[in-house]
């Protein structure tokens, strides 16, 4: 078994920062477990575009407020505590918050922990493990 908090969590490498949100990566690829998982924070009064190509995704919503666009079709659906968003097609995506919000957020294929967005909110494959960094 393993076991972690996310105040421990969050003050090691597994927490990557970016402009509009932060996220703690608490389990990963090398956990062996076929998904990762991660407690996510979006700023308040942000919007960030996100296009996981490669990953499907499942955003569950604990705190806050928002709301996501669906970039093919300009649907937008609110976001509020207990709202699951499943991006079952690759959808393309802009995230929204209206206060900080905290989501907690699944992965297949996991992520390895050291993904940035590229250029259209994506994550690469095949980027070098966490472990191998350290
Ligand atoms: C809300 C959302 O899509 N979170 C994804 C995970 C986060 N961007 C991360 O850990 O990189």
């Amino acid at each position: 078994m393993i076991v972690r908090t996310l105040q421990e969590t969050e003050q090691s490498q597994r927490c990557v920062k970016s402009a509009t949100w932060k996220s703690v990566r608490m389990l990963l690829a090398d956990d062996n477990m076929g998904f990762s998982f991660h407690i996510t924070t979006i700023f308040a009064n942000t919007e960030t575009p996100i296009w996981y190509q490669n990953h499907l995704e499942s955003v569950y919503c604990i705190s806050g407020e928002g709301e996501v666009e669906t970039c093919a079709d300009g649907k937008i659906y609110p976001i509020k505590p207990g709202t699951l968003y499943i991006l079952d097609k690759n959808d393309k995506h802009l995230l929204r918050a209206n206060s900080e919000m905290q989501m907690a957020c699944v992965f297949n294929p996991p992520l390895n922990g050291r993904e940035v967005h590229d250029k259209n909110g994506a994550y690469q494959l095949n980027e070098p493990a966490l472990s191998a960094q350290e």
